[in-house]
């Protein structure tokens, strides 16, 4: 009987994993110290930013803000396997240190949270697309790029993120399907942080892992330990350099841990349990990275420190600089919309203005 069909296996997959959580290596990374040291900054930077924007959520002066808290390897690691001068992201909105790293400012950011509509303008030459909060919504735009690429004979891939949650959504499913058969240069960056809000990972899907979904879309799929720095950047480089020779598209799987809350509305006390959440903060990523530099004997306390006083200072930079940015009036409901407003459109916003300064 079971030499037609294909059963699920219940063996457990073991995550690619090259770093110990006490620094001690386990193969051969092809990241470079001054990589690690570059990529160390981007993840204690958004940690910095991340601590900062919850406060000021809290005071009123940011709106509704998701931090990327336990997750910074497996952004920070992916994202340095691209080249932000020919590589596209389409982000979901946890991924802080992938769009800084290519190229868009943390002031914009920083905008984006205080409600100005310059916050999600992506800066020209910048390949971005805009933040997405409709889950999975941007996972079939990232195909469409990928293969808009292919076609236009550029070796550029497409990287797009999202959560467990939204892998249950149809786009995630079209999305791999086409790009199995149109042989896309993307990569899904699928980061299993454990919860989608108060779902577990346990009732998102009976798949043993999320990654072998790929193999019914004719796809690659790969485990990653997620809070593993230079095996993200491994498995993420090694899915890139497929892409750019045409070997079409890979699912990877980047086992992580939010350990924050989802977002600022969110009361995460309410149905996670503090052992689980214990052993996860124990897996700290940015503690591993330190630890591995401190093993080579390139990392002291006072650079630790140095590292933290330069990030403090760069988010107070740009949170300053994004406040020193006046509001929008209301009319700029109207901006954006076309390049070249119909009529229809023109003699609305004048009646809104006029409405507006009679009242
Ligand atoms: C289409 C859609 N349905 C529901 C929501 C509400 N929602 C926002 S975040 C979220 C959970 C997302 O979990 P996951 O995809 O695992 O990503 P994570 O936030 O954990 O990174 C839900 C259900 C939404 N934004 N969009």
């Amino acid at each position: 009987m079971s030499d037609y069909r294909f059963v699920p296996s219940d063996e457990p997959v073991a995550p690619f994993n090259l770093l110990a959580q006490d620094g001690t290596l386990h193969g051969q990374p092809s990241m470079t110290d001054a990589q690690v040291f570059d990529a160390l900054r981007y993840m204690v930077l958004t940690r910095t930013f991340d601590e900062k924007a919850t406060a000021l959520q809290r005071q009123g002066r940011f709106g509704t803000f998701s931090s990327v808290r336990g997750q910074e390897a497996s952004v920070v690691g992916s994202s340095f396997a691209l080249d932000p001068s020919k590589d596209w992201i389409a982000p979901q909105y946890r991924e802080l240190p992938a769009l800084l790293r290519h190229g868009y400012p943390l002031e914009n950011f920083a905008l984006y949270f205080m409600g100005n509509p310059r916050g999600g303008s992506i800066p020209e030459g910048v390949n971005l697309l805009p933040l997405q909060i409709s889950l999975a919504a941007q996972i079939p735009q990232a195909t469409g790029v990928a293969w808009g690429l292919k076609l236009q004979g550029s070796d550029g891939v497409a990287l797009t993120y999202f959560g467990d949650g939204a892998s249950s959504e149809g786009d995630f499913h079209e999305s791999l399907n086409l790009a199995g058969v149109v042989k896309a240069p993307v990569i899904f960056f699928l980061q299993n942080n454990g919860w989608a809000i108060s779902t577990p990972r346990a009732i998102q899907t009976a798949a043993r892992s999320f990654a072998e979904r790929a193999l019914g879309y004719g796809i690659d799929g790969v485990v990653v330990d997620g809070n593993d720095l230079l095996a993200v950047y491994e498995v993420t480089a090694a899915a890139v350099a497929k892409a750019r020779a045409g070997g079409g598209a890979t699912l990877i799987e980047s086992v992580t841990y939010r350990t924050g809350a989802h977002n600022t509305a969110d009361d995460p006390s309410r149905y996670i349990d503090n052992d689980e959440l214990a052993a996860w903060v124990a897996k700290d990523p940015i503690e591993r990275v330190e630890n591995y530099l401190r093993k080579k004997g390139v990392w002291s306390d006072s650079d630790a420190q140095q590292l933290r006083e330069e990030c403090a200072q760069e988010v107070d930079r740009a949170v300053t600089a994004a406040r020193a940015i006046p509001l929008p009036t209301s009319d700029a409901l109207f901006d954006h919309v076309y390049a070249d407003p119909p009529a229809l459109i023109q003699q609305q916003r004048q009646t809104w203005k006029k409405r507006e300064a009679q009242s």
